[in-house]
C-alpha cells in the first residue's frame, strides 16, 4: 500500500513555520540580501521557534521530529529566503547531526542543548581551498599532544557557514591523523569550539548568492582542543563526512524545493495580474504553460525528496534517492526561478522582485553539499556503473 498523505503534526508544522516565514522573515528578506547581512534577531527568533535540533531527541533538548517534518520546516523557509533556510539546514544537518548521530554521551550532554535552543550556532568544516569535491583531499591536519592531553590542528577550511556571527559556538572539523591501513590519508572528525585558542574565523564578502547567510574561511594555527573532542573513533572522519553529507543532500534537496515552490507562486501571482494586450498574461498558452510545467516539475520534486526522507526516517538505505532528490531538486528550482523571472519580464531583472534573488540563490544549490556532477557520479555507482 502507497500513503501520500502528511500527518496531522506535519501539515501543522508546514502552517506553523509557513506563517512564521512570511511574518518574520519575508519582509526582510530583500533588506538582508542587499546589505549582505546576516541577522542575529532572526536567527534567535528561530531557535526560539525550534528550528534548530528538530531531528534532536527532546532527551537533549531537540524536538524529535522524523525527518519529513524537518524537511518541511527548510522547505517552507526556503519558499521565502534561501539565506535563513541555509542557516537552518547547516546548523541541523551539519553541525548539529555529527554531534548527534556520532558524539558520545558527554559530548551530546554537552553541545546539543545549547545547539537545539538555537543559543549557538554550529558549522561543519570539511571543504579547503584545495579539497571541494575531493573530500578526501583534506589538508588539514590534527596531532595528538599527549604531554597536555590535546590535539593540535593546523590547516585551513573554505566556505563554511554559520561560524562568523556572535551566535556561533562549534565547528566539526575534518582533519588528517595519519595513514590508513589502505595506505590513504587517516582522517578524523573533531568538534572545535570557535574560542578555542588558534582558530579564526573570517568572513567572506561579495557573495552572488545567500548573503544574508553567514560564510566564512577558517583558519586553524596550532589551534588547541581537548583529547576528548575527537568525534566517534580515530581514522572515522571520511565516513563520517559522507554520512553527514547523505543527510544534508536532503535539506539542500528542500531549499530546492522551498525555492522553486516560492519562485513558482510568485509567478503565477504576477502573471494574473500583469495584462498585457488586454488580458492578464496567464491567459496565454505560452505563459500558462510555462506555469504547468513548474507546477509538474516542483510535484515531481516533491515526490522524490519525500520519497527519499521516508527511507531515512524508516532506516532503509537513502544514499541513492538522496542523491537523486538533490541533484533533481535543484535543477527544478534552476528551471522554475529561470521561467519565473521570464514572466517577470524587465521586471524579473530588477532586485526590487523576490525572482532575482531566487534566481541568484539557486545556483549554489548546483554547487554545495556536493556539486550536480558528484551526484551524478554518486548515481552512476549506485546503478551499477
Ligand atoms: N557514507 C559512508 N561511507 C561512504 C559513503 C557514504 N555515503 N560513500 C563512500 N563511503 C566509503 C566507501 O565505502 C569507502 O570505504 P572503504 O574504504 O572502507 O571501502 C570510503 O568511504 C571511500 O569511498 P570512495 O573510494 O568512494 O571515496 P572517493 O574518494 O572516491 O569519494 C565521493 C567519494 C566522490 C562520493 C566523495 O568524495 C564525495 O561525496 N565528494 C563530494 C564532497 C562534497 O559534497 N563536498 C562539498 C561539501 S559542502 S558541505
Amino acid at each position: 500500500m502507497i500513503d501520500y498523505s502528511l500527518t496531522d503534526e506535519q501539515n501543522f508544522l508546514r502552517e506553523t513555520v509557513r506563517k512564521f516565514a512570511e511574518n518574520e522573515i519575508a519582509p526582510y528578506a530583500q533588506e538582508l540580501d542587499r546589505e549582505e547581512k546576516f541577522s542575529v534577531e532572526i536567527t534567535k527568533k528561530m531557535g526560539e521557534m525550534g528550528f534548530f535540533g528538530a531531528f534532536v531527541s527532546p532527551k537533549y533538548g531537540g524536538q524529535g521530529l522524523d525527518y519529513i517534518s524537518y524537511i518541511i520546516m527548510v522547505e517552507e523557509i526556503a519558499r521565502v529566503d534561501g539565506s535563513q533556510a541555509a542557516t537552518v539546514a547547516a546548523g541541523n544537518s551539519l553541525g548539529i547531526g555529527p554531534i548527534y548521530y556520532f558524539g558520545n554521551e558527554e559530548q551530546k550532554q554537552k553541545w546539543l542543548p545549547r545547539l537545539c535552543k538555537g543559543e549557538i550556532l554550529s558549522g561543519f568544516g570539511l571543504t579547503e581551498a584545495d579539497a571541494g569535491s575531493d573530500a578526501g583531499g583534506t589538508l588539514t591536519n590534527a596531532v595528538l599532544d599527549e604531554r597536555k592531553n590535546e590535539w593540535v590542528i593546523n590547516g585551513s577550511k573554505m566556505f563554511i557557514t554559520n561560524t562568523s556571527n556572535e551566535l556561533s559556538g562549534v565547528v566539526i572539523v575534518q582533519a588528517v591523523t595519519g595513514k590508513s591501513a589502505k595506505g590513504r590519508k587517516e582522517l578524523s572528525c573533531f568538534i572545535v569550539p570557535t574560542d578555542a585558542p588558534g582558530f579564526e574565523s573570517r568572513k567572506l564578502h561579495d557573495k552572488m548568492m545567500w548573503r544574508a547567510s553567514d560564510t566564512s574561511e577558517l583558519y586553524f594555527d596550532d589551534c588547541r582542543i581537548p583529547a576528548g573532542n575527537i568525534l566517534g573513533n580515530k581514522g572515522e572522519g571520511f565516513k563520517q563526512m559522507l554520512q553527514t553529507l547523505d543527510g544534508g543532500r536532503l535539506s539542500i534537496g528542500s531549499m530546492g524545493l522551498g525555492g522553486a515552490q516560492g519562485a513558482f507562486e510568485k509567478a503565477l501571482q504576477y502573471s494574473q495580474e500583469r495584462k498585457q494586450f488586454g488580458k492578464p498574461i496567464c491567459k496565454n498558452q505560452a505563459i500558462a504553460f510555462k506555469l504547468a510545467d513548474m507546477a509538474i516539475e516542483i510535484e515531481a520534486a516533491r515526490n522524490l525528496l519525500y520519497k527519499a526522507c521516508w527511507l531515512k526516517n524508516n532506516g532503509l538505505p537513502y544514499g541513492k534517492e538522496g542523491s537523486m532528490a538533490k541533484l533533481y531538486c535543484a535543477e527544478v528550482m534552476g528551471r522554475v526561478a529561470n521561467q519565473a523571472v521570464q514572466i517577470h519580464g524587465g521586471y524579473g531583472l530588477m532586485k526590487d522582485y523576490d525572482v532575482e534573488r531566487f534566481f541568484r540563490d539557486q545556483k549554489l544549490l548546483d554547487i554545495g553539499e556536493g556539486t550536480s556532477e558528484i551526484q551524478r557520479l554518486v548515481i552512476s555507482r549506485y546503478i551499477g556503473c
